[in-house]
């Protein structure tokens, strides 16, 4: 049995927009989300998180069921139009509702873990220039420091942004993503300022909280390979590494963009202006620990018709109900170039998990083989990369409520059974 060490953390996590439903109560006003949910084409059969999990409604029941579940923390988010329906304008009613999920958590044992921004930008920002706007990063201040005025002798640690490339690069290179801009220039300005308003953030609450919390922020990450040794496949694999890895961590841990990728930016980003002096300094202020969501790997290969010259290559590995590779090996490897190349801050696994068709048995029931033995893949890596001493000190599993999976709507089932997570944890019992 593999063991793990009485305070690492087993949590489960969830955010706002995917969850909470009631989308214009107590004072809320529209998100991108909303807007783009409710643009013809965007969300797959039109779905929206008008109601979503209804989690607004139902968070004491939801409470239970966290509770039921035994873990040590629940990781959630805070919607910022709850917050800021106005520009300048806060809304007290919309911070009630978190203020009295993370007491009730409190109560209940549970670690509130805050993620303070996870994607729904409100829509007045937008219609402002959204995070192009450098602007921005004061707007995300004013709100930022509402959530530790508010919340922070109820919250356990925070994070300030959740994957900050999504945010970005699926919001304004690829528009897949709200607010659906299609071009690198606006998702690299938009990228440096959701990193800015990180680093201003960290700053902050460590001068104002100080010795308080621990403070982080959470990236999605996933090790790229080269489908073949020619030299093309290997630039490309290089350029996938830069655009989805490199883009974020080196300015995070290093101060720096990286060079190659500036220049092959450049075709695309006009001119690197929007970088000012001490713009590095700052988005580099330590924090407390680093938050890695994990799914999976990628296989690239060269095309000289993509904009970046990489496209995915055919894989053979197993796939998750995204379409994702199954890539536990692949899982370890990254921390361990994380912790050669980048860090050694406590890495927490803030989300991993998998969506996967239900498959009925016999007898009527879902037994769910594919999603357990996915996560005790990834637990028995995350074990034994702190049997390595690598220190992971905590994984939460992606999601307690079956939700709202962006522009997927609720067709993917990208859910944890309670059940089924208490079964695999106890395989693993600290
Ligand atoms: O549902 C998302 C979440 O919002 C961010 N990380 C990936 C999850 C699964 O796609």
């Amino acid at each position: 049995m593999k063991q793990f060490s009485q305070e690492f953390i087993f949590g489960t996590a969830t955010s706002s927009y995917q969850i909470e439903g009631p989308a214009s109560v107590d004072g809320r006003t529209p998100s991108i989300w909303d807007t783009f949910s409710y643009t013809p084409g965007k969300v797959l059969g039109g779905d929206t998180g008008d109601v979503a999990c209804d989690h607004y409604n139902r968070m004491e029941e939801d409470i239970q069921n966290i509770k039921n579940l035994g873990v040590d923390s629940y990781r959630f988010s805070i919607a910022w139009p709850r917050i800021f329906p106005k520009q300048g304008q806060y809304n007290p009613k919309g911070m009630e509702f978190y203020k009295k999920l993370a007491k009730r958590l409190m109560e209940e044992g549970i670690k509130p873990l805050v993620t303070i921004y996870h994607w729904d930008l409100p829509q007045w920002a937008d219609n402002l220039g959204g995070w192009i706007n450098r602007e921005s990063v004061e707007w995300f201040m004013e709100f930022a420091k509402k959530c530790f005025e508010e919340l922070d002798e109820y919250v356990a640690q925070w994070i300030t942004h959740n994957e900050p490339w999504c945010a970005t690069m699926l919001g304004y290179h690829q528009g897949v993503h709200a607010p659906g801009h299609t071009n690198l220039d606006d998702a690299v300005k938009a990228a440096h300022h959701i990193l800015l308003s990180h680093g201003q953030a960290v700053r902050y609450y460590k001068s104002e909280f100080a010795g308080q919390k621990p403070i982080g922020i959470t990236l999605n990450l996933s090790p790229v390979y080269a489908a073949s040794e020619t030299m093309n496949d290997q630039l490309a694999a290089n350029n996938q590494d830069g655009y989805l890895n490199r883009w974020f961590l080196d300015p995070i841990f290093k101060a720096k963009y990286p060079e190659d990728m500036m220049n092959l930016f450049s075709k695309f980003v006009h001119d690197y202006n929007f970088i000012q002096e001490k713009d590095l300094q700052i988005i580099s202020t330590p924090c407390d620990f680093f938050g890695i969501n994990y799914y999976n790997r990628f296989l690239i290969e060269y095309s000289a018709a993509s904009e970046l010259l990489f496209k995915e290559a055919y894989s053979d590995y197993p796939k998750s109900g995204m379409g994702w590779d199954i890539s536990p090996n692949e899982f370890k490897e990254l921390i361990h170039r994380l912790r050669k190349e980048y860090t050694d801050l406590p890495i927490f696994i803030t989300e991993n998990g998998a969506a996967f068709d239900d498959v009925l048995e016999e007898d009527g029931t879902v037994k769910d083989h594919d999603r357990v033995d996915y996560v005790e893949k990834h637990l028995t890596v995350v074990a034994e990369l702190n049997e390595e001493g690598m220190n992971v000190a905590g994984y939460f599993l992606w999601s307690l409520l079956d939700n709202f999976e962006w522009a997927f709507g609720y067709e993917k089932k990208i859910r944890n059974l309670f059940c089924r997570f208490q079964n695999a944890k106890k395989i693993y019992e600290k």
